[in-house]
């Protein structure tokens, strides 16, 4: 008999600057993911709010929430609870303690319980992109700054796994950039992460910048397969501040990277796929050689 859990990609086309109608386009998704015997759903990075980081704004604290469940965000709980579902929230954190601003999510179990948070640990700062496809002494090219590091501090909570009451299910969430540091994967792999949800925001310029257009859905495959963990990448679609958002939500298979279940719209979109948990240890320390690292080689990683 193995742990099967039902698991989500809610992607979400532009958000809205009214954070109430984000949430109602959230529960929208939820009550389709109770249909369809949800165990787990995955919002978008930073579901609450647009993807301000792309604007130098001036007042911008109302983006950010101090407390979880807030009352903006306390009907999401209960529709998950009532649907016995567990939740990965990525929201604009404030610590009201400390006043820093965290790009975060919170990771709450189906019966509402809150698992825990993760705080975004690299945060993409002011970059020049080129705006067409001719780089660097093109005639027509446009810069821009992608500003998270003037909205973010760094996070500074690690990589934990948290285990839900669903199947015991080891879950592990990286946000958006984390997802290009192979490190950071790894560390949720040796940590026993069984299902990694990736929620994130990529514009297309960022994929002008020498990247292929494809980029998105290789890392998230490779870290499927590398680290022999589910996949479950939550993308932003649709255009918003003047670009292309990459969308292309899917959950990949553990230790193939295969595809099991992709968007097929540019808007909000329910996904979903059951995934087999048993198959993560078995096949880590397996066929996939787990066993055979040798750690004290690979110091340089660490350095
Ligand atoms: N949101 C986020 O982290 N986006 C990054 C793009 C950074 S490069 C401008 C991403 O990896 O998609």
């Amino acid at each position: 008999m193995g742990r099967y859990l039902t698991v989500a990609a809610a992607q979400m086309g532009p958000g809205s600057e009214n954070k109430a109608e984000n949430v109602k386009r959230m529960l929208v998704l939820i009550k389709e993911a109770a249909q369809q015997k949800v165990d787990f759903i995955g919002f978008v990075e930073l579901a609450l709010t647009p993807f301000f980081a792309m604007e130098v704004i001036a007042d911008y604290d109302h983006y950010y929430e101090e407390q979880m469940p807030s009352p903006l965000t306390e009907p999401l709980f209960k529709a998950a609870r009532e649907a016995n579902m567990g939740m990965v929230l990525p929201y604009a954190e404030k610590d009201p303690l400390y006043g820093r601003y965290y790009n975060s999510s919170i990771i709450v179990d189906c019966d509402g319980t809150i698992l825990g948070k993760y705080r975004k640990t690299h945060v993409p700062g002011a970059m020049f992109l080129m705006e067409n496809k001719q780089g660097p002494g093109g005639t027509a090219q446009k810069t821009y700054y992608f500003m998270e590091k003037r909205y973010f501090a760094p996070g500074d909570l690690g990589f934990p796994v948290f285990q839900s009451k669903k199947e015991g299910a080891k879950i592990g969430v990286l946000i958006c950039f984390d997802r290009r540091f192979p490190e950071a994967c790894r560390c949720l792999a040796l940590s026993g992460a069984e299902v990694v949800f990736i929620p994130y925001n990529t514009p297309g310029d960022a994929l002008l910048a020498g990247m292929s257009p494809n980029m998105n859905e290789i890392v998230l495959r490779t870290r499927a397969y590398e680290d022999f963990f589910y996949v479950v990448g939550v993308g932003r679609a649709g255009i918003a501040y003047g670009r292309q958002f990459n969308a292309g939500s899917l959950i990949a298979e553990a230790g193939t990277g295969d595809v099991k279940a992709m968007v097929s719209t540019d808007g909000d979109e329910l996904v979903s796929a059951t995934i087999d948990l048993d198959k993560v240890t078995a096949g880590r320390y397996g066929y996939h050689g787990f066993c055979e690292r040798r750690p004290e080689l690979y110091r340089p990683v660490v350095l």
